[in-house]
């Protein structure tokens, strides 16, 4: 009898915890409000079968107690029962299922719209490549990397030559322009993560994992590795500022480019064209009133 009360305060405390508790997601900052939905499907559909299942617990303890005078029956079979516990399990498991894998197609399908940009991971920092006036990232190699080329640029490769290059600082991103998140390490396994964004990914040795988002409201947000990768990971932290798109130009306009940061290794290629400074007319991108 006292289990009984006991089981049936655990699943009474446990809602009322979750739904008193101060921990929850922060306000979302990305258009993954589909993510945030599959979370809270989930939420519901194991709620409701954990409460069921201890509720189910406590009435069994407390109706099938040992009694002197009462025999236990041998049922070995129960078709109805079988059936019945199969579909509602098979209906639990397409509820769990569905949503996420819904939200999963939309992660990956890149809009074309989307600008492309580049995060790279090492222990324990973030840097970040943008496209030049070009719009294009350059290409790279792993072999490349050296300290007169932290990212591995390609000097042969003209499109390269003007990408702007952050290292180990905050990135910015403009709000409301869909982008393309490339994501590379050059040693171990990372996963950029801003938990604002609701967005994540491994980064992995030898490929270039991506996923895409559009920044929804401005602010800044903690980027944080979540992929145990030495001893240094719990520092593996950084900053992405949403600007507007004014204060994101202002930004951009500050920042240097491979050739202007390198001009040894960029100038490497006998053809390589040096800039010092992202066009402002290209790169910069259209000024407009921002979305609300
Ligand atoms: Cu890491």
């Amino acid at each position: 009898m006292v289990v009984a009360v006991v089981l049936v305060v655990i699943a009474i405390g446990s809602v009322l915890f979750h739904l008193w508790s101060p921990w929850w997601f922060t306000p979302i900052a990305s258009n993954w409000v589909s993510l945030d939905n599959a979370i809270i499907i989930t939420f519901w559909i194991t709620g409701v079968v954990y409460v069921a299942i201890i509720l189910f617990m406590a009435y069994c303890i407390y109706k099938y107690r040992y009694n002197a005078n009462r025999r236990a029956d041998y049922e070995p079979e129960n078709h109805k029962l079988e059936w019945t516990l199969t579909v509602v399990t098979s209906l639990g498991v397409i509820g769990l299922l569905t949503p996420g894998l819904l939200a999963w197609n939309e992660f990956v399908a890149v809009p074309k719209e989307a600008r492309a940009f580049e995060v790279l991971a090492k222990q324990w920092n973030w840097s970040y490549r943008l496209p030049g006036k070009d719009g294009k990232l350059g290409t790279t190699n792993a072999k490349l990397i050296n300290d007169d080329n932290p990212f591995g640029i390609n000097p042969k490769d003209p499109n390269g030559q003007d990408d702007v290059l952050i290292e180990e600082d905050d990135l910015h991103m403009p709000i409301g322009q869909p982008v393309k998140v490339l994501l590379r390490s050059i040693d171990v396994l990372h996963d950029f993560y801003v938990p604002h964004f609701r967005a994540k990914m491994d980064m992995v040795p030898g490929m270039i994992t991506h996923f895409w988002m559009t920044p929804t409201r401005t602010g800044t947000f903690d980027v944080l590795c979540a992929e145990l990768c030495g001893v240094s990971h719990y520092q593996m932290r950084g900053k992405v500022v949403v600007d507007s798109v004014v204060d994101y130009n202002k930004w951009l306009r500050g920042q240097k480019t491979f050739a202007a940061l390198f001009p040894k290794a960029a100038n490497s290629a006998a053809h390589a064209a040096v800039q010092q400074r992202p066009s402002d007319k290209a790169i910069i991108l259209a000024e407009r009133s921002e979305p609300k």
